[in-house]
């Protein structure tokens, strides 16, 4: 084993943490992410070597869409080889989503990709930002037998490293943010940086690192509703091109039963159009079959989200609808785990 210190590539794409407060105007601006080494002197504490890299307009994350995915996806193919692991500064608000996409995106992936952010902007006096950063960069570094501990996407707030693809951003106001309901922290800050092993992704398939960049969105989202009409989902199913339909269901994967709903997803289902039944809830899965309310859904042929979350799913049917996966194969692989995104 060598002494070398692991090399830690910082990627900037924007948000809050990223601005800084002017003390003359009071007011919030971007930040020169190059001179970020001079703003958090603690950075040259840290045991690793940190280089960054930001993207040319960085933006508030709800601007984000699958070109700014593939952007920042190739940004880790393209130093893949040079770094031990990435650090993705990202907004709060749709780092779930992005962080879900790359999952999916970086197929085989055997180095940490740490998604972090901040409710607080970096230069606020009670900023949540360094704590983020810094337990960031750590996570990123953590190695053993010269390997990174984290070979996954994974996404760090508050004292708390979730997977990614697990996670949701559910409060707008508390530094606490994030939750991963359906699935337990990767590993937990407190007075020592406590992993939780055996929770950690652990690939099987010597595969090389692969970057998927092929992305499709001629998919829709729907959330159920009572009251929902005909009119609405008949319009939605009748979008041109359309492939795929998340359907966010009641409960354990419970829809109304009226004929006319069954007939239209039935219906659209017979053109090719894949249906995806994700619950509304935070935790718990589908289980077709378990209620009346779900069983002519089985019957129909939806596929299962058993207890993927709605980022999740958005990202793996982008992904899969990609890859040109068979129609017969498709169900099998939504509701197969590539990346540890559904159990
Ligand atoms: N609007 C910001 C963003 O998502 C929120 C944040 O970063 N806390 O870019």
């Amino acid at each position: 084993m060598t002494d070398k210190k692991p090399n830690i590539l910082l990627v900037y794409t924007g948000g809050t943490i990223g601005m800084v407060k002017d003390f003359k105007t009071g007011t919030l601006k971007a930040f020169n992410f190059n001179n970020l080494l001079k703003q958090i002197p603690e950075l040259h504490l840290l045991a690793c070597d940190i280089n960054t890299i930001s993207l040319e307009e960085p933006i508030d994350s709800s601007n984000i869409n699958p070109d700014y995915w593939v952007k920042i996806a190739e940004i880790i193919a393209d130093h893949y080889d040079d770094y031990d692991g990435f650090v993705i500064l990202h907004g709060s608000d749709t780092m779930s989503y992005t962080a879900s996409a790359l999952s999916f995106m970086l197929e085989n992936l055997k180095k940490p990709v740490v998604f972090t952010g901040a409710q607080l902007p970096i230069g606020d006096l009670r900023t949540d930002a360094k704590e983020n950063l810094i337990t960031s960069i750590q996570v990123a570094s953590l190695q053993e037998h010269g390997k990174p501990v984290i070979q996954e996407v994974c996404l760090y707030f508050e004292y708390k490293l979730y997977r990614g693809n697990r996670t949701t951003k559910v409060n707008a106001e508390n530094f606490q943010a994030f939750r991963s309901y359906n699935y337990p922290e990767l590993a937990e800050s407190g007075v020592h940086l406590k992993v939780n092993h055996k929770y950690l992704l652990r690939r099987k398939s010597e595969a090389p690192f692969k970057l998927n960049k092929s992305l499709d969105t001629n998919i829709a989202l729907i959330k159920l509703y009572p009251g929902i009409s005909e009119a609405v989902i008949s319009s939605i199913l009748n979008t041109a091109n359309l492939k795929a339909v998340i359907i966010e269901t009641f409960g354990s994967g419970n829809s109304t039963t009226a004929s006319w709903f069954i007939n239209l997803l039935s219906n659209a289902i017979k053109k090719g159009i894949h249906i995806i039944n994700v619950t509304q809830c935070l935790g718990g899965s589908v289980i077709m079959g378990q209620y009346e309310t779900s069983s002519q859904l089985k019957k129909i042929g939806v596929i299962s989200g058993k207890d993927i979350t709605t980022e999740a799913a958005l990202g793996k049917l982008m992904h899969l609808l990609g890859q040109d996966v068979s129609d017969n194969q498709f169900k099998t692989k939504f509701e197969t785990s590539l990346c540890g995104e559904l159990s």
